[in-house]
């Protein structure tokens, strides 16, 4: 098994092709974007990733990895292509089901197929191998099929794609064990196999354990700001007890991944899964919940210009998918009264964003969403310069609140409750 055929060249496949190559396999890179191809076939990328770079251009100069447009006859075939959900909060395998209609006419006996993409428990059974029995190869003898859900956190691919567990199901043993001779090739940590069924759930389960844990922190965040105590507090003490870690609260859960996959098992159980459902509806209310703060805020200022720092969906990345920042701009934007400009440092300026100067100049409220290194060394002393009205929403607990204070900004802490008389005396929305 030397040819391996990678279909969908994103923030998976692409880290994953790589790794491949670099170990010695024959990798064909397959994506639908002729811009995608052309910038990997000289060498480079289009997504941002610490390490990606400097490993693409080796492989890419080392003959090892080729992009193409379409699959080419293969040993192996790993498909890594997104599942979004569409309207109605239902998964859309339109990517998955394209990708596998592409590889059909080009499969020959003893090739393996190994689908990545995150997916609804039983689609590989269900989905996948229908398509593929369109080869006329006898599934789980002539073809073997596995799940080798990804796990990689993006800004660490690299490192835990190496160093991850793994954990792979396959439609019969035999597919499962073929999966994991290739795996074990760049895979560092143990690998555990499974049937299909079991490895859709795990990937699915470990992606709603932090949904539902971060709903239960932007729950109490909501609560602390009524109570006028600092949630951030609460969760630091009660993780001192030693089986307990509550996780942050923040303006929502954006990425293609947490925010999604729980809607997979909702959609599959839609009257079991109460608590799964309500923590990402907790989740999902969360920009509005941030935009609330804001029109606290400057609600006596005429017409405030708001500073929205970060469009991505965590820091140090260049994602913007499913991001709360992008909801809660659409928010200030939908306010006639307000203003709106948005810095981001890793997000291409082409996309209307202002750089940082321009973006804090007579700015009346700054908005930290997203906690960038580069929002974490600004001085407030330089800042305070340029801005019409020092205050600063931080919704990450990011910053350090004195040395903001110190200059003059009110620091507002999402989580933390302003005292409840002053809440009152000011008719703010978010803490009734
Ligand atoms: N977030 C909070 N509070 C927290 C932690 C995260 O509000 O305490 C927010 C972040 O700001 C972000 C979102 O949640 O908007 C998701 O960020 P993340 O860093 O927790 O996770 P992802 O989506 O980047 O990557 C996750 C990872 N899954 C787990 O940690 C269980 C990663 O390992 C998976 O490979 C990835 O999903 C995926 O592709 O499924």
């Amino acid at each position: 098994m030397k040819n391996v055929c990678v279909i969908g060249l994103g923030y998976i496949g692409l880290p994953t092709a790589s790794m491949l190559a670099d170990k010695g396999f024959n990798v064909s890179g397959v994506d639908v974007r002729d811009d995608i191809i052309n910038t990997i076939n000289e060498g480079n990328i289009h997504i941002e990733e610490p390490g990606l770079k400097d490993l693409v251009k080796s492989v890419v100069i080392s003959g090892n990895l080729k992009a193409y447009n379409k699959p080419i006859p293969s040993d192996v075939f790993i498909i890594a292509v997104p599942t979004p959900v569409k309207q109605g909060k239902k998964a859309c395998l339109d990517y998955v089901e394209a990708a596998a209609k592409s590889i059909v006419d080009v499969l020959k006996p003893g090739n393996l197929v190994i689908l990545e993409s995150t997916s609804p428990p039983e689609t590989t059974k269900d989905f996948l191998v229908p398509i593929l029995e369109k080869s006329g190869l006898k599934i789980g003898e002539e073809l073997f099929v596995a799940y080798c859900p990804e796990k990689v956190l993006p800004g660490k691919i690299i490192y835990e794609l190496v160093n991850n567990k793994r954990i792979i199901g396959g439609i019969n043993e035999k597919s499962a064990q073929m999966a994991k001779e290739i795996y074990s090739s760049f895979v560092e940590g143990e690998i555990y196999l499974t049937d299909t069924v079991t490895a859709e759930m795990v990937k699915i389960m470990e992606n709603t354990y932090r949904d539902v844990n971060i709903a239960l922190a932007n729950e109490l965040a909501k609560i602390s700001c009524k109570m006028g105590i600092n949630a951030w507090e609460v969760i630091e003490l009660a993780n001192l007890h030693p089986r307990v870690n509550i996780h942050h609260p923040g303006p929502g859960v954006g990425g293609h991944c947490i925010s999604v996959d729980p809607w997979f098992i909702v959609e599959k159980n839609p009257n079991l899964a109460q608590l799964i459902n309500q923590a990402r509806n907790t989740n999902d209310s969360m920009p509005e919940f941030t935009y609330k703060m804001i029109s606290d805020a400057v609600n006596d200022i005429p017409n405030p210009k708001i500073t929205l720092l970060g469009l991505t969906y965590k820091p140090d990345i260049d994602d913007t998918r499913e991001s709360p920042s992008i909801e809660i701009a659409e928010m200030i934007r939908k306010n006639p009264r307000m203003t709106l400009s948005i810095h981001d440092p890793h997000v291409k300026k082409s996309s209307g964003l202002n750089d940082l100067e321009a973006a804090l100049k007579d700015s009346d409220c700054i908005v930290l969403a997203v906690n960038h290194s580069e929002f974490n060394a600004l001085d407030p002393a330089v800042v305070g310069k340029l801005v019409r009205s020092k205050i600063i929403i931080d919704t990450r607990n990011s910053l350090n609140s004195s040395e903001w204070e110190n200059i003059g900004f009110e620091y507002i802490l999402l989580g933390k409750g302003l005292p409840l008389e002053f809440c009152k005396e000011k008719q703010l929305a978010c803490y009734n």
